[in-house]
C-alpha cells in the first residue's frame, strides 16, 4: 500500500549572525552547567513538567519517523522500591565481581557503588524503552536504527531536564532486564536507560571534572 505524500512550508524564523552568536553562546553556557548529580532531594516535581520534558524528548529526529521509543515516568513509591531492590541486586554482583578492575579504577573518581538510594529517593524515574519493531494489531513493523534514534532523544530528554532547573543521572543498571518486567513491558520495548529526577539534595556535591577543550574533541577542516 503506497502512502500519500504531503509536504507543508517549513515555518522558519530568519536570525541575524550576531543574534545566532549570543544564543548559541548562552545555549552551550547553559547545558555546560549541566552535571550527573548522584544525591536528590524527595520535593515532588509537577507531573506536568515530566509530561514537558518527554514531549520534548520525542520531538527528536528518527529512522523513518518511526519514534522507536516509549518513556515510562514513574513515581510510585511501592514501584520505585521494586526497580530499586532489584537494580542494587543486580549492581552488588557488578561490583563484585562481574567489573573487571580496570573499570572498578576507571570508576573510584565518581566514589560509585552498589547502593541506588536515589532510585527510591528521587520524586521520579523516567525509564526509556527502545522498540526494534512496532507491534500494529499483531503484526511486526519494523524500525530503523533505533539505537541513534533513542540515543538523541534520551540527550534531548537530559537536556530538557537542565533547562527547567532539574537534575538527573544516566544510570545503567546491567543486566536491565528486570525493568521490562517490572514495568510489565510488551515483548517489542527494551530497557534502554533510566533516569532519576527531582531537585538535588541540600549540599549536594559533584566531582571535579575537566571537559576536553575543543581541540581535543574536534576537528575542522
Ligand atoms: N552501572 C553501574 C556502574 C557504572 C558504570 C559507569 I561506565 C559509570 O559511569 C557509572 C557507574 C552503576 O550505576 O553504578
Amino acid at each position: 500500500m503506497e502512502k500519500e505524500l504531503s509536504f507543508k512550508k517549513y515555518e522558519y524564523t530568519p536570525v541575524t549572525s550576531e543574534t545566532m552568536i549570543e544564543r548559541s553562546e548562552a545555549f552551550y553556557k547553559m547545558l555546560d552547567k549541566r552535571r550527573s548529580v548522584r544525591s536528590f532531594s524527595d520535593n515532588p516535581v509537577p507531573k506536568s513538567v515530566i509530561e514537558n520534558i518527554i514531549k520534548t524528548a520525542s520531538s527528536a529526529p528518527s529512522g523513518a519517523h518511526k519514534q522507536p521509543w516509549t518513556f515510562v515516568a514513574v513515581s510510585n513509591p511501592e514501584l520505585k522500591q521494586k526497580i530499586r531492590t532489584a537494580a542494587e541486586k543486580e549492581e552488588y554482583e557488578n561490583y563484585h565481581g562481574r567489573m573487571s578492575d580496570e573499570w572498578l579504577e576507571d570508576l573510584r573518581p565518581f566514589d560509585t557503588d552498589w547502593n541506588k538510594e536515589f532510585l527510591t529517593i528521587a520524586p521520579w524515574l523516567i525509564i526509556v524503552f527502545k522498540k526494534s519493531y512496532d507491534l500494529v494489531n499483531g503484526v511486526k513493523k519494523k524500525n530503523y536504527y533505533v539505537q541513534e534514534s533513542v540515543g538523541i532523544a534520551t540527550g534531548m530528554l537530559i537536556s530538557a531536564i537542565h533547562q527547567c532547573g532539574l537534575i538527573t543521572l544516566t544510570h545503567t543498571p546491567s543486566p536491565l532486564n528486570f525493568l521490562a518486567k517490572i514495568l510489565e513491558r510488551p515483548e517489542n520495548e527494551k530497557p534502554y536507560l533510566l533516569l532519576p529526577i527531582g531537585y538535588p539534595a541540600e549540599g549536594a556535591v559533584v566531582p571535579v571534572l575537566k571537559r576536553k577543550s575543543l581541540e581535543e574533541m574536534s576537528v575542522f577542516l
